[in-house]
């Protein structure tokens, strides 16, 4: 046994990250086009300010002082306003991923370009226009739109006036647009994703969410985060949850064939120790994340989710009807992330509360430059983990190593980045073959290279292509292959023998 013929090997993306061209088209503006860039060590930000004029500054992940609107700051820079421009560049880019031969492409629909305030009656043609020409151009080229409904994006209007997913009245935002996006590309795309990364939600840039006891202006650090942030951001990802369970029956009603997912990231946990208390809390640590994919993949919050709530003094507000849409209308399969490991011990404290987890280097592994643990294995043991909890199809929509890319005479030689694919390919070849866990197909992250969203970088590049951009926007775009971009083609034109 190998991978399996119609195995969907590509590569993934998302539109705040790659798309640029924020403000053609009468694209509306977006929660993340107020984010500056950053570094490694200096956190991107969003400028606020409040009736009177009073100013702040908020890191990304948190959220915004009550009150408070964000603003464009003169002097800074905001990478999602070019990003890699993909708006102009992509049906050289799309050539770019057949010559690999991708047979999927995951792509992530700006929400501001299709509903410019969120709240809008109609759609706007030109938006709409702009993906039906990247979905047409990927058909040409034989490759399988991977779509992302939501990826870390939020209409500015959506979040000033409404408060963000807190407000129920997102439900019916969402699938607005869901609805504008299944029935407009339902011959066209199969494979959907409702929200990305639904696990790490957080803060005013994906939620938009405002909270009241910021009046002061008081921040925290993500590890800190205050009891009523923890709760009103469990009750927001209820209610995208919930948006996500409708959109999978409106989908289902739409094209019954479609394939519909939602993301969690699920890099994986391990006890740092043998210790009885370092194994059960690297256990209770990694259900914080498995929450949420108990319940797309399952269709109920589990048994031990109220345990959380109380770490939290949270008490999730459910509708009536809430428990019913969650059971009858669970995912098909299940996307995610892999990117690390990070190792539980009872003496570290962890850093976030719903799943993008870090808690103890782990002395095995190497680390990339940003410090990310290198674990190959662990992703076999993530696959094995997921596919005994769910029993539902597996798909990799993200993996991949984040460097700083030497350009010298037109080439790229990294080989580390080759060396990190090659060996996390090895381990889902086992997880296949050995295993035998079923994996729809594998995405590496930012094919192309794009704007790193926890950093706001260009220095952090993923790609297979280099583009020529620096750190500030400046630079001319050009697309150059780097050797990972012969070696990627080679796998997947020998479905994966070849690696
Ligand atoms: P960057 C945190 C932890 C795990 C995954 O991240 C994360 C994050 C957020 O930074 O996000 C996913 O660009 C996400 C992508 C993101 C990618 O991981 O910080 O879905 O949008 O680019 C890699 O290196």
């Amino acid at each position: 046994m190998s991978f399996p013929k119609n195995f969907l090997w590509g590569g993934a993306t998302a539109a705040n990250q790659y798309e640029g061209g924020w403000q053609e088209g009468d694209r509306g503006i977006a929660v993340h086009d107020l984010i500056t860039n950053g570094t490694k060590d200096e956190p991107r930000r969003i400028f606020c300010k409040n009736d009177q004029g009073d100013e702040v500054t908020i890191q990304m992940g948190e959220c915004i002082p009550y009150g408070y609107v964000g603003f464009l700051k003169e002097g800074y820079y905001y990478p999602s306003h070019q990003a890699t421009d993909f708006y102009h560049h992509y049906k050289e880019d799309i050539a770019l991923m057949a010559e690999m031969g991708f047979k999927t492409y995951r792509l992530s629909i700006s929400w501001t370009r299709i509903f410019p305030n969120g709240d809008d009656e109609t759609p706007n043609k030109e938006g709409l226009h702009f993906y039906d020409n990247v979905i047409d151009e990927l058909k040409k080229h034989n490759i399988e739109p991977l779509v992302t409904i939501l990826h870390f994006d939020m209409p500015l209007n959506l979040a000033t006036k409404y408060g963000g997913w807190i407000n129920r009245k997102l439900i019916d935002f969402y699938l607005k647009f869901a609805k504008v996006l299944f029935e407009r590309w339902k011959d066209k795309v199969t494979y959907w994703i409702t929200v990305n990364e639904i696990n790490v939600l957080g803060g005013y840039w994906t939620l938009g969410l405002a909270s009241n006891h910021r009046k002061t202006g008081a921040h925290s650090n993500q590890g800190e985060t205050p009891l009523e942030d923890a709760g009103i951001k469990f009750q927001s990802i209820h209610h995208m949850l919930v948006a996500s369970a409708m959109a999978n029956k409106m989908a289902r009603e739409i094209n019954p064939h479609f394939m519909l997912g939602t993301m969690c990231a699920l890099s994986g946990i391990y006890p740092a120790t043998c210790h009885p208390d370092d194994v059960f809390g690297a256990y209770e640590f990694r259900r914080k994340a498995l929450m949420f994919s108990d319940v797309t993949c399952r269709g109920y919050y589990p048994n031990y989710a109220q345990a959380i709530f109380d770490e939290y003094n949270f008490k999730l507000k459910m509708e009536p009807e809430d428990e019913k849409w969650l059971k009858e209308n669970t995912s098909d399969y299940l996307a995610f992330s892999y990117y690390r490991t990070t190792a539980f011990d009872r003496f570290s404290p962890n850093t976030t509360t719903t799943g993008g987890q870090q808690a103890s280097p782990n002395p095995y592994l190497e680390k990339t430059p940003w410090g990310w643990p290198i674990d190959p294995e662990g992703l076999r043991f993530v696959l094995n983990e997921l596919y005994d909890r769910y029993q539902k199809p597996l798909f990799i929509v993200e993996n991949g190593m984040g460097n700083d890319d030497i350009l010298k005479n037109n080439e790229i030689h990294d080989d580390y980045r080759i060396s990190y694919i090659r060996n996390h390919i090895k381990e889902l070849k086992k997880a296949i073959e050995i295993d035998r866990v079923d994996v729809l197909g594998y995405t590496p992250w930012g094919c192309i290279d794009i704007v790193s969203a926890g950093t706001g970088e260009m220095k952090k590049r993923y790609g297979f292509v280099y583009v020529d951009l620096d750190d500030l926007g400046k630079g001319s775009l050009k697309r150059i292959k780097k050797d990972s971009f012969y070696w990627y083609k080679k796998v997947i034109t020998t479905n994966g023998e070849e690696l």
